[in-house]
């Protein structure tokens, strides 16, 4: 069976499965597991290779796999080839406007690209707004700033740009820094960039107000505009397209119940209960759209119009790559609330996972969730290890496990510390935070 990255291309690097792991395998105490990982990191991870490599997807899986096994092991090799990994990234950044782009050959060349199917040489912002939490960090470990630079002058370009109705675009030309299209999503081409948002103030030790006011200021937009409610009762985020409403939610905006959800506790107070409630309202949909399938697995996009509520209508919608955004929000929602049922939804993912998805070689991705005759996709993607898996292992774990007191994680789930207060004011270096 083949391991993915999932399409996106790591390029020259090889081993995402092993890599996107590695923290997993640890948390989980699967010792000699971990132990052979770390040697391969050591000895066959080769940061040189040519090839066109994702700056999104090396910077969340890899990096953000490197950073994790870092923190959680104390283990130096990690953060060497961490820093020495976003080093080859910076290139990206060398736009006019400081936008990088979304491909780079992290050969000698270090020369990067847009993405042939992106409109206008435009870069994407759930890509270029998903390198905030990793550039933070390597700039606290190396000690060079220019990681953080690189960033916030994303961000900087993000909070001046006039926005349409207050939302986010998915497209922006890196050169002159204009969206290039009015297409809006929680889902798929915007979903992480919210998600940085709100975790890069949680990280910051709830110092980062720039991240927290653009976050709440998007979430109305996103709530005036896209939050909308089926006339089943269902409450979901519909994308838009310069202004006109598909009413189409993608598994991969199932993510949403879990960032609305760890976002409440900032929201003004009378906000908190909303913003929960919100939360479990979208998660409450998600699970819908597992429990309506034949699997209990959830279809990759499921539609609320032509009498359909929660359920895939194209055949192209039915497929499911294991991947983690449903259990996501269950696992932040069990945290918040410890509403058992959270758990009880968990547990039947993993029944469906076991009984579906399970081959001889691991697990792998199956076409059609309204049928149970199994059609296995043949894939499993290295966020299946890193994501989903861990998430469900939270979900059952005590809260200390991981707290969300001192830990935000990334996009592909790998923990980072929040950098406290003290420790900025101190100088001191994060401990080593493991579980041994
Ligand atoms: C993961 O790689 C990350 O969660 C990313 O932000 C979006 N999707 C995949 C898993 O579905």
């Amino acid at each position: 069976m083949q391991e993915s990255l999932s399409g996106a291309g790591g390029g020259g690097l090889r081993g995402a499965s092993i890599v996107d792991s590695l923290d997993t395998l640890y948390i989980m105490g699967l010792t000699e597991e971990y132990k052979d990982a770390k040697e391969w990191v050591e000895n066959s991870l080769d940061l040189n290779g040519n090839g066109e490599a994702s700056l999104f997807e090396v910077n969340i899986r890899y990096v953000g796999g490197l950073l994790s096994a870092y923190y959680l092991t104390g283990e130096e090799r990690f953060k060497r080839k961490a820093v020495e990994l976003g080093e080859k990234l910076l290139p990206a950044f060398n736009t006019p406007t400081g936008i990088p782009r979304g491909v780079i050959n992290l050969g000698s060349s270090g020369t990067s690209w847009s993405w042939g199917w992106a409109s206008a040489g435009s870069s994407i912002l759930a890509e270029f707004g998903t390198l905030h939490l990793e550039f933070v960090h390597l700039t606290e470990l190396s000690g060079n700033p220019i990681f953080a630079e690189k960033v916030m002058n994303v961000r900087k370009l993000l909070n001046k740009i006039e926005k349409p109705h207050g939302l986010y675009p998915n497209f922006l030309s890196p050169v002159s820094g204009n969206w290039v299209q009015h297409h809006v999503s929680i889902g798929g081409l915007g979903d992480s960039f919210y998600e940085y948002l709100i975790k890069s103030y949680l990280m910051s030790d709830k110092t980062d107000e720039d991240a927290k006011r653009m976050y709440y200021s998007a979430l109305e937009a996103i709530e005036t505009n896209l939050v909308q409610k089926s006339p089943g009762g269902l409450t979901y985020l519909a994308e838009w397209r310069g202004g006109i409403l598909d009413h189409k939610m993608g598994h991969l905006a199932c993510f949403s119940g879990g960032m609305i959800g760890i976002g409440a506790d900032d929201g003004a107070a009378e906000k908190r209960q909303h913003y929960l409630d919100l939360a479990a309202q979208i998660t409450h949909t998600c699970h819908e759209s597992y429990d309506r399938s034949a699997t209990k697995l959830g279809p990759e996009a499921f539609r609320f119009d032509s009498g359909a509520e929660a359920t895939a209508t194209r055949l192209s919608d039915r497929y499911y790559i294991l991947r983690p955004e449903v259990i996501e929000s269950y696992m932040y929602m069990w945290r918040l609330t410890h509403d058992p049922k959270y758990r009880e939804w968990g547990w039947e993912a993993v029944e469906a996972l076991e009984q579906h998805c399970r081959v001889e070689a691991g697990f792998s991705g199956i076409r059609d969730v309204y049928s149970t005759a199994a059609s296995h996709d043949n894939m499993q993607q290295s966020f299946f290890l890193s994501e989903t898996l861990k998430y469900l292992y939270l979900l059952f774990s005590d809260d200390d496990l991981l707290s969300l007191e001192d830990w935000v994680f990334n996009t592909e789930a790998h923990p980072l510390p929040i950098i406290h207060k003290s420790c900025l004011q101190g100088g001191g270096t994060q401990e080593k935070a493991a579980p041994e």
